[in-house]
């Protein structure tokens, strides 16, 4: 049986790691672009200063107190401001996406790009002739776009003059950006995703929090918040959500035939042992990752949610009309990030975060340069789990191995770990399809063409098909050339699955 006709093989990426061009076209500051990279002061840093003038800096994934504002600080650089630079190669860049044979490519929209402010009254009209000319160039090779409206970032006037999330004005400013593009490419996208990784949002970066308790310098991967934080992102996720599914509604007035997609990282996690702390450990954290697809999927928040919230000693605010707006406007399918599964360890229960990022070492699994265990059936496991609790559709948007790439003296780039990574992979993703009958739209390997690492700003931890010349410095031709797994997937996609 193998893989269904028109399942849909492509690649994935996000505007702030990708797109560049950070203030061409008319485009507003987003969050992302005052994230520094993070080689020379890792975790990655963002600046800051208070209304009296004062300057401080906090980590990637802290909160600022109210009313400071982010700020560009000279002799530091930015990596999203140009990233890899798809917004003049686009073109190109589509080509070679079309001679792999993609059928659909995920890519995000960079909301300052059309509101620059967030709160604009107006769209940018330039902003919006770029996706245009962007959607237009994919449909010209007949692939199919997947869009994310939010993809780790925000209008940095969103944070600095509302507090991010935290705010429940800002769903109407999210509300009139999805209603934009919706109406603008009715007709040409079927495929959105409102909101990328719910699960581990976190903090300045990807909600733009403002919050009385910051701990200066506090950090943590990946926009995990330190615990003080918890409260403030638990209810930014409230409104996030409630946005996710005032989106649905807007979308299918405009459009029924849209497929509106709810988007979580679900990389699997594993007890340590079989003693039965490990376990029911294990499943608590499992189902921290979870609480955001039950709600978006089933539409209320699950009965263990009160467990979670008594845990952070937090009160949940809503408003009259959430809770039916939640249950009558769920998504239609479930896609997921998928890299690497985690353990639980009853006695180090800290270092597992819910969206599988960290966890004890696991004996049995060989790990990335970055310390990821590499671990296919796992993925068996996750289609499963999710297909057994919401059989709704599933589409995996994100997988893939973040490697060291060499570039060799004819410039040829062997990336054979990378091919073995995605070659069992694929294999388990058949054997959910054909022994376990799990539905699957498609798959979109993560960074299908070289981009800026979210978690640690650098250019050497490479996910791509397409190499891109470029140092963690941003010091490179930006030249693209094909990697081994170019070829090596290319085939994949001509024979549908068939050979790995
Ligand atoms: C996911 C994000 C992506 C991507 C990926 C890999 O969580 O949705 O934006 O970056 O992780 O992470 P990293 O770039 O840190 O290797």
């Amino acid at each position: 049986m193998g893989f269904p006709q028109g399942f849909l093989w492509g690649g994935a990426t996000a505007a702030n790691q990708y797109e560049g061009g950070y203030n061409e076209g008319g485009r507003g500051l987003a969050v992302s672009d005052l994230m520094t990279d993070g080689t020379k002061d890792s975790p990655r840093k963002i600046f800051y200063q208070f209304p009296d003038g004062r300057e401080g800096v906090i980590g990637q994934g802290a909160c600022i107190p109210i009313g400071a504002k982010g700020i560009l600080k000279e002799g530091y650089y930015y990596p999203s401001h140009n990233a890899t630079d798809f917004y003049h190669h686009y073109k190109e860049d589509i080509a070679l996406f079309a001679e792999m044979g993609f059928k659909v490519y995920r890519l995000s929209i960079s909301w300052t790009r059309i509101f620059p402010n967030g709160d604009d009254e107006i769209a940018n009209e330039k902003g919006l002739e770029f996706y245009d000319n962007v959607i237009d160039e994919l449909l010209k090779y007949g692939i199919e776009p997947l869009v994310t409206l939010l993809h780790f970032d925000m209008p940095l006037n969103l944070a600095d003059k509302y507090g991010g999330w935290t705010n429940r004005k800002l769903i109407d400013f999210y509300l009139r950006f999805a209603e934009t593009i919706f109406v603008r490419w009715k007709n040409k996208v079927k495929y959105w995703v409102t909101i990328n990784e719910v699960n581990v949002l976190g903090g300045y970066w990807t909600l733009g929090l403002a919050s009385n308790n910051i701990k200066e310098g506090t950090h943590s991967n990946q926009g995990e918040t330190p615990l003080a934080d918890a409260g403030d992102k638990l209810q930014s996720i409230h409104h996030l959500m409630v946005a996710s599914a005032l989106a649905n509604k807007l979308a299918r007035t405009i459009n029924p035939d849209f497929k509106m997609g709810a988007m979580l990282a679900l990389s699997g996690i594993y007890p340590a042992t079989c003693h039965p702390d490990d376990v029911f450990g294990a499943y608590e954290f499992r189902r921290k990752a979870l609480i955001f697809s039950d709600v978006i999927l089933r539409g209320y928040y699950p009965n263990y949610a009160q467990a979670i919230f008594d845990e952070y000693n937090f009160e949940l605010k809503t408003e009259f009309g959430d809770e039916e707006i939640l249950r009558q406007y769920t998504s239609d399918f479930l896609a997921f990030s998928y890299y690497r599964t985690t353990v639980f360890d009853r006695f180090s229960p800290n270092t597992t975060t819910t969206g599988g990022q960290q966890g004890s070492p696991n004996p049995y699994l060989k790990a990335t340069p970055w310390g990821w265990p590499i671990d296919a059936k796992g993925l068996r496991f996750v289609l499963n789990e999710l297909y057994d609790r919401y059989q709704k559709p599933l589409f995996i948007v994100e997988n893939g191995m973040g490697n060291i790439d060499k570039v060799e003296e004819d410039g040829s780039i062997n990336d054979d770990e990378r091919i073995d990574y995605l070659k069992n992979h694929i294999k388990e993703i058949k054997n959910a399809i054909e022994i376990d009958h799990v539905d699957l739209i498609g798959y979109t390997p993560w960074g299908c063409i070289d981009i800026v690492s979210a978690g640690t700003g650098e250019m050497k931890k490479r996910y791509g098909f397409i190499h891109v010349d470029l140092d963690d410095k941003g010091n490179g031709s930006f030249k693209r050339s094909k990697k081994k797994s170019f070829y090596w997937y290319k085939n994949v996609i001509a024979t549908n699955g068939e050979q790995l």
